[in-house]
């Protein structure tokens, strides 16, 4: 039986939300509410895999990336919007897919390396074990399409080797009932990684990924970000010392300039091309202030619409507890299905 597409995705509440996860993910989250059944989640569980979390600033936080997701354009009546720790099925599922799972795949996670570090003996058990949780995130739901941020493929490589494993451990259970007779009791995802800015870059390196963890506030933009803050943190990017080439030839190599050539098409909804044959042969200061106003445009309403709902934490509270319901009435049937294949009483 093929499945029915469903989108499934998340973003940790560990702080705030960055233009990172607005272009690299929240934004393909909207577009994909239009023509998918969409659930989007706020991965609470993952988030004190990387460290402790001040249990007052967590609670706030989950309120906050709701009303980032709701302000972004999730719309919680049509999308099952809701906090992971109030569905259990994830974590009993990710349980039974640490039987799946093997550790050499695990050995070879990217992330885990970068953020263990040098430490990786002190790391928690959590973080090693975070894109097992994911995999069960996705596949509770048997969801078939996962909008990510590049810097996802990896683990989505591993959820789609979790489910493939599973289905051929347990082939002849799931082909017995006739219900799957092409074998596939999970489906084998699809990560969805498109636009510009599918890794958008820290404002002070290049090289490195924007991220919510940076020391520094002014490596990234953050959607809580006033449009002063915003004006000089762009102001204040790194660039090199040549102009706006007229080609995307002209950004290799130079990180820097690419990244925020990146994010003022992935702003403007435009390509790269379109963006160089506009400001090709320009200097960077007339190009930085052309990417605040845009970025100030864009965010700003974004930015006052979160504060509005963060008024009333009630009514998220509400919002999240209505979309767990709705998300465990898919989870629940999911998760006794797999249980009776695996063969638990
Ligand atoms: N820099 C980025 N560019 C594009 N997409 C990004 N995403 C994150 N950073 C970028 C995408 O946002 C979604 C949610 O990410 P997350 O919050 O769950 O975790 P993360 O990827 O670990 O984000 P951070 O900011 O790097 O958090 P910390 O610093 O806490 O580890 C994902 O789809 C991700 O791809």
């Amino acid at each position: 039986m093929p499945f029915s597409p469903r989108v499934f995705s998340g973003m940790q509440p560990t702080g705030n939300l960055h233009l990172g996860n607005y272009l690299g993910a929240l934004t393909r989250w909207v577009e994909m509410q239009s023509t998918h059944d969409c659930i989007y989640c706020i991965v609470d569980l993952h988030a004190i895999t990387a460290s402790w979390q001040d249990p007052m600033e967590l609670r706030q936080s989950i309120r906050d990336v709701a009303a980032a997701y709701i302000a972004s354009g999730v719309d919680p009546k049509q999308t099952i919007l809701f906090n992971q720790s109030k569905v259990p099925e994830h974590a009993e599922l990710a349980w039974i897919f640490n039987c799946t799972a093997r550790l050499g795949w695990l050995n070879r996670m990217t992330q885990f390396k970068e953020k263990a570090g040098k430490d990786r003996e002190n790391a928690s058990i959590g973080l090693y074990d975070y894109p097992v949780l994911m995999a069960a995130d996705i596949l509770v739901y048997r969801a078939t399409h996962v909008p990510v941020g590049d810097d996802q493929k990896q683990h989505l490589e591993l959820t789609r080797d979790i489910a493939q494993k599973f289905n051929s451990d347990y082939r002849a259970q799931i082909t017995e009932t006739g219900q799957y007779a092409d074998g596939q009791f999970f489906p084998l995802c699809e990560p969805v990684i498109m636009g510009p800015a599918t890794r958008v870059m820290s404002l002070r390196d290049g090289t490195k990924k924007m991220s919510k963890s940076d020391a520094s506030d002014l490596s990234r933009i953050n959607m809580t970000d006033d449009h002063d803050t915003i004006a000089k943190k762009i102001q204040k990017a790194k660039t090199d010392a040549d102009g706006i080439p007229s080609e995307t030839a002209g950004l290799a190599g130079r990180p820097e300039a690419d990244n925020l050539v990146g994010i003022y098409a992935a702003l403007k909804n435009a390509t790269k091309e379109a963006v160089l044959t506009e400001f090709g042969g320009a200097q960077f200061s007339t190009f930085k202030k052309a990417l605040a106003d845009l970025a100030v445009a864009k965010l700003t309403p974004v930015n006052a619409e979160m504060r509005r709902l963060s008024a009333d934490p009630a009514e998220i509270d509400r919002v999240l507890t209505d979309g767990a319901d709705r998300a465990r009435a898919i989870a629940g049937p999911i998760l006794s299905e797999t249980k009776r294949l695996v063969g638990f009483l």
